[in-house]
C-alpha cells in the first residue's frame, strides 16, 4: 500500500508546530515542511478551515487529501498511526493530560510572548520565572519520576512534545534564570536524552531551520 503524504503547515518557527514535527520525524516518515511567511499566511486564511495555524494536510493511498486543524489532533493522527502513543487505553489517556497540561503551558507563554505593554510584560516575565516555569517542571518531573518515559515503557508523543516545549523555552530564554528549573533537573535532562537517541529526532534537529529567539 501506498504511503501516506504528509504537509505539515505553519509559520517559519517551531510553535505549535514542532511536536509534530519531531513526531514525524521520530517515526521516519517523510512531510512536506511548508513555512509561510505571514503575508503568505494573511491571503490564505480566510479560506482556510479555521483561521488558524498549524494545519497538516493528509493524502492517503486512495488519493483523499484531508487536512487537519488543531495542533493536538495532529500530533495525535501521528502518535496513532506510528505507535506512539502509548500500549493501552490508560497510557493513552495519560498521554492526552500531559499534552493538554503542556497546552496550558504553552497559553500562559503566549500572554506573555503577545503582551505589548511593557509593564504588564515585565511583571509576567517574573511570574513566569519564579511561579508558571518552576510549577510546570514539578509536575513533569513527578509525572516522569524515575522512569525512562513520561509515561510506560516505550517512547511516546508526550516525551516528544515535554521535550520539544523545553527546548523551545531554552531557546527563547537565554536568561539562565528563566529556565533555570529545567536546566537543574536531572529527570527532564535525562528525558531529553532519551528522545535524543532517536535517530530520526537527532536527523530532523540537525537539518531544521535553527530557531530564532523570539
Ligand atoms: N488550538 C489551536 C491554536 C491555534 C493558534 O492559536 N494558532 C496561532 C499561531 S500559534 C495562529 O494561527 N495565529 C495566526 C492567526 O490567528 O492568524 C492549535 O493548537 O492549533
Amino acid at each position: 500500500m501506498a504511503a501516506k503524504k504528509y504537509k505539515v503547515i505553519y509559520f517559519d518557527s517551531p510553535g505549535r508546530a514542532e511536536a509534530t514535527r519531531l513526531a514525524l520525524s521520530a517515526a521516519g516518515v517523510d512531510f512536506n515542511d511548508v513555512r509561510l511567511t505571514s503575508e503568505e499566511w494573511q491571503k490564505m486564511k480566510s479560506s482556510s478551515p479555521q483561521g488558524k495555524l498549524p494545519m497538516m494536510e493528509v493524502e492517503f493511498a486512495n488519493g483523499k487529501k484531508t487536512t487537519f486543524c488543531q495542533s493536538g489532533a495532529m500530533i495525535r493522527f501521528v502518535a496513532r498511526e506510528n505507535d506512539l502513543y502509548g500500549s493501552t487505553n490508560e497510557e493513552s489517556t495519560m498521554v492526552d493530560v500531559v499534552m493538554g497540561t503542556l497546552d496550558d503551558f504553552f497559553t500562559e507563554l503566549i500572554k506573555f510572548f503577545f503582551e505589548k505593554d511593557e509593564t504588564k510584560k515585565a511583571e509576567q516575565k517574573v511570574n513566569l520565572g519564579k511561579t508558571v516555569i518552576p510549577t510546570f517542571v514539578k509536575y513533569f518531573e513527578d509525572v516522569k519520576k524515575d522512569k525512562d518515559w513520561m509515561v510506560g515503557t516505550k517512547m511516546t508523543v508526550a516525551d516528544i512534545a515535554v521535550f520539544s516545549l523545553f527546548d523551545q523555552l531554552s531557546v527563547m530564554f537565554d536568561d539562565d534564570d528563566m529556565v533555570k528549573e529545567y536546566r537543574n533537573s536531572a529527570s527532564l535532562k535525562g528525558l531529553a536524552e532519551k528522545v535524543l537517541t532517536n535517530n530520526g529526532i537527532k536527523k530532523w534537529i540537525e537539518n531544521r531551520p535553527k530557531p530564532k529567539k523570539t
